[in-house]
Order: structure tokens, then C-alpha cells, then sequence
């Protein structure tokens, strides 16, 4: 049996959300913002196809793809840079690789418990956050 990511997840843990972001090149007044957000993630998953939607009262990034086929990424409403991401499965981690101007750049999303557990990379930059079921 596959790991199911399917729910609805709040955060409470953002660690190192500043330096993930100033390696985005978000500006100052953005980053003042975000990093007050508790956002909430509804994922839908359904075999190896996957529709993650993020949510805050800032800003929303809606994200749909399926494992092992790439696809363009447009990052609206977070730096705006295009991308071309490939999602794999690792063992039961769901790993992204955002291949474009930004080096190093992905994200790993994995169950702990009843915790859902993301990291974010861009550079040398590690942003951890921790999810709760609503
Ligand atoms: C941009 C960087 C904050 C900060 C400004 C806007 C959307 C894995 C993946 C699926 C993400 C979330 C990336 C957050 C980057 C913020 C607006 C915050 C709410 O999630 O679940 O896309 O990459």
C-alpha cells in the first residue's frame, strides 16, 4: 500500500522560512508577510496523480502533477520563475526537483506519525515545516 498525503493540513513548525525565501529573492516587505502566515495545505491524492493546494489569507499556489512526468512549473504568486519540476517517489518520500535558474531547488514531502512533514530547498537554503491534521 502506497502512502496516502490525502487531507487537509495546518502548519506548526516553519523553520528557516526567511532563508528559504531571501533565496528566492523574495523583497523585504513580502517576506514580512509570509512569514506571519500559518498556511494550510488540502492535499488530493488519487495513485501516483497529486493536486496540492496551499492556502493563506495572503496567497494561494495550486499545484497539480503526476509522479515521473515532468512539467512546467510557474511559481505564481511565490518568485514567479518558471521551472521544470519532476516529482519521484523515494522509499515513501514524494521528492521534487525544481530544475531552472535557481540551484539546488526542490521539496521533499513525507509523513511522520500523523505529522506531514516538508522540506523546501533553494541554494543552500533548508526550510523545514511541520503540518497537523485540521
Ligand atoms: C514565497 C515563497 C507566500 C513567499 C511569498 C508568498 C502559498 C509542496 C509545495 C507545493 C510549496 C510552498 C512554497 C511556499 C514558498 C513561499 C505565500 C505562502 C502561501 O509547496 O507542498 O507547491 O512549494
Amino acid at each position: 500500500m502506497p502512502v496516502d498525503f490525502s487531507g487537509t493540513w495546518n502548519l506548526v513548525s516553519n523553520d528557516n522560512f526567511e532563508g528559504y525565501m531571501v533565496a528566492l529573492g523574495i523583497d523585504f516587505a513580502t517576506r514580512k508577510i509570509a512569514k506571519m502566515l500559518k498556511p494550510q495545505k488540502v492535499i488530493k491524492q488519487d495513485g501516483d496523480s497529486f493536486h496540492i493546494h496551499t492556502t493563506s489569507t495572503f496567497r494561494d499556489y495550486s499545484l497539480q502533477f503526476k509522479i515521473g512526468e515532468e512539467f512546467e512549473e510557474d511559481n505564481k504568486g511565490l518568485d514567479n520563475r518558471k521551472c521544470k519540476s519532476l516529482v519521484t517517489w523515494e522509499n515513501d518520500k514524494l521528492v521534487c526537483v525544481q530544475s531552472g535558474e535557481k540551484k539546488n531547488r526542490g521539496w521533499t514531502h513525507w509523513l511522520e506519525g500523523d505529522d506531514l512533514h516538508l522540506e523546501l530547498r533553494c541554494e543552500n537554503q533548508v526550510c523545514k515545516q511541520v503540518f497537523k491534521r485540521a
